[in-house]
C-alpha cells in the first residue's frame, strides 16, 4: 500500500469537505506485457500492475446526491453534482463520467445511496496505462464499500465494463479493469477472458537482470482515432462468417474477405505469444520473451494496423540499443513497453529519445514499471 497517495487523498477530502473521509480506496494503472486486442475475442492477455494509482477518499451522503472532485496539487476540479436516480447515459460528461458511470451502474445492483468522492492520483492520463479504469474501479470500490454491498472481482470488473461501454461510451473489454482489480504484487496475470480463469504467474524481472521500461510517446489518439471500435466490429463479422463464437476459437483465416484476414491473423497468433510467454516465464526463460514482444508489435502493426510512426521508432530504437524486445501496449496509440538489460537501459533511453529528436517527434517520458498490488481499500 502507497500510504503517502492515501493520506494525502484523505487529507485533500478534509480540506474540501472539512471532515475525514469514511475511508480510501485505490485501483492501479496498468502494462499489459502480452495479449492486444484479445480480450474482446474471449482470448488470453497478460497484463501487471503499475505503481501509479488513483485514489479515491469517500463519504455516504443522506440526499442521493454525488459530488465529485479531483485534486492535483492546489488544483481543485469539481464536477457538477448529480442525483443518482437522475444518472443517464449522456447526462455527465468529461473525466467525471467515469465515476458517475460507475454510480449508475452500482445503482442497478442496489447502490443507490449519495456520496462525496475525492479523487487523487499519479497515473500518467491518457499515456494508454488504464487511468480510466483506475478510477473507475477505485469508485466502485468506493461505493460498494460505502454501502456495504459485498461483491466478488468478476462481478466488479463487467459491472466496471458495463460502466465504460454503455455511460462513457467506450467499447472496450475486460482487460483492464480485471488487472486493476486482480493483479498482485511480483505477478503477472494471466487470465483467461472466456473462462475468467486466472493465473498469478510470478514475474521477477530484476532477478535476470531485467526492466520493462515503459515509453510513452506523449503522441494524442483518442481510441476512435485508434480505430478501436472499427477493429473490434471487423472481429466480430470474421466471427460470424467462419461460424464460431468468437475469434478466440478460429484456427485459419481461410475463406475471408481480403480485409478481415490480418485480423484473424493477429488473434490467432497473438494468443499463442501469451501462452507460450506463460510458459518461458514458468520454465524462467525470461530473455525469449523478448523476440515475442517484438513479433506482437510487428502483428499489431501490419496485421492489425494500431500503431502509429511514433511507436514504431520508438520499438525500432529501444531494440537498436539492445532491448531485447519491445511492443507498443493498450488501446490507444501511445505507449510502448521494451524488455531491456538493466545495464543499458540508459542508452535505450537516450537512443530512444534521439531517435524522437531526428523525427522531428516531441521528447517520450520513460519510467521503469515494476508489477505491484491491484485494488482494495487503503484507510
Ligand atoms: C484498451 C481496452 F480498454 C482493453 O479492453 C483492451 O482491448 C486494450 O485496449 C487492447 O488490448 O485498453
Amino acid at each position: 500500500m502507497n500510504s503517502t497517495g492515501s493520506n494525502s487523498a484523505a487529507e485533500a477530502f478534509r480540506r474540501l469537505h472539512g471532515t475525514a473521509p469514511e475511508g480510501v480506496w485505490s485501483a492501479p494503472g496498468r502494462v499489459n506485457l502480452i495479449g492486444e486486442h484479445t480480450d474482446y475475442n474471449d482470448g488470453f492477455v497478460l497484463p501487471f500492475a503499475i505503481p501509479q494509482r488513483t485514489w479515491v477518499a469517500a463519504a455516504a451522503r443522506e440526499d442521493g446526491v454525488v459530488r465529485l472532485a479531483t485534486v492535483e496539487g492546489e488544483e481543485v476540479t469539481t464536477a457538477e453534482p448529480i442525483r443518482v436516480d437522475e444518472l443517464e447515459p449522456g447526462n455527465v460528461d468529461g473525466w467525471a463520467a467515469y465515476p458517475a458511470g460507475v454510480a449508475w451502474v452500482l445503482r442497478q445492483q442496489g447502490v443507490a445511496g449519495g456520496a462525496d468522492l475525492v479523487i487523487t492520483g499519479d497515473v500518467p492520463r491518457g499515456a494508454g496505462l488504464s487511468s480510466s479504469h483506475s478510477l473507475e474501479v477505485a469508485s466502485a470500490l468506493a461505493l460498494l464499500g460505502l454501502s456495504g454491498v459485498e461483491a466478488s472481482t468478476g462481478d466488479i470488473a463487467k459491472w466496471v465494463q458495463v460502466a465504460e461501454n454503455d455511460f462513457v461510451g467506450a467499447p472496450t473489454g475486460l482487460l483492464d479493469q480485471t488487472a486493476s482489480l486482480c493483479c498482485t504484487d511480483a505477478h503477472v496475470l494471466f487470465l483467461d477472458v472466456r473462462s475468467g480463469r486466472q493465473v498469478q504467474v510470478p514475474f521477477d524481472a530484476a532477478r535476470h537482470g531485467l526492466e520493462v521500461l515503459v515509453i510513452d510517446t506523449r503522441v494524442s489518439h483518442s481510441l476512435v482515432e485508434s480505430g478501436y471500435g472499427e477493429r473490434r466490429k471487423g472481429c466480430e463479422e470474421a466471427a460470424r462468417l467462419l461460424g464460431v463464437p468468437s475469434l478466440r476459437d478460429a484456427v485459419s483465416d481461410e475463406g475471408l474477405p481480403e480485409e478481415l484476414r490480418p485480423l484473424v491473423r493477429h488473434q490467432i497468433s497473438e494468443n499463442k505469444r501469451v501462452r507460450d510467454t506463460v510458459e518461458l516465464l514458468e520454465q524462467d526463460r525470461y530473455e525469449e520473451i523478448g523476440p515475442l514482444l517484438s513479433a506482437s508489435h510487428a502483428s499489431l502493426r501490419d496485421d492489425y494496423r494500431v500503431s502509429c510512426a511514433e511507436l514504431d521508432v520508438a520499438a525500432a530504437a529501444a531494440e537498436e540499443a539492445g532491448a531485447l524486445g519491445a511492443r507498443m501496449i493498450g488501446g490507444v496509440r501511445r505507449s510502448a513497453i521494451a524488455l531491456v538489460p538493466a545495464r543499458v537501459r540508459g542508452e535505450v533511453e537516450r537512443r530512444v529519445a534521439e531517435a524522437f529528436a531526428d523525427n522531428g517527434f516531441a521528447a517520450p517520458r520513460t519510467f521503469v514499471a515494476v508489477p505491484s498490488a491491484g485494488a482494495g481499500r487503503d484507510l
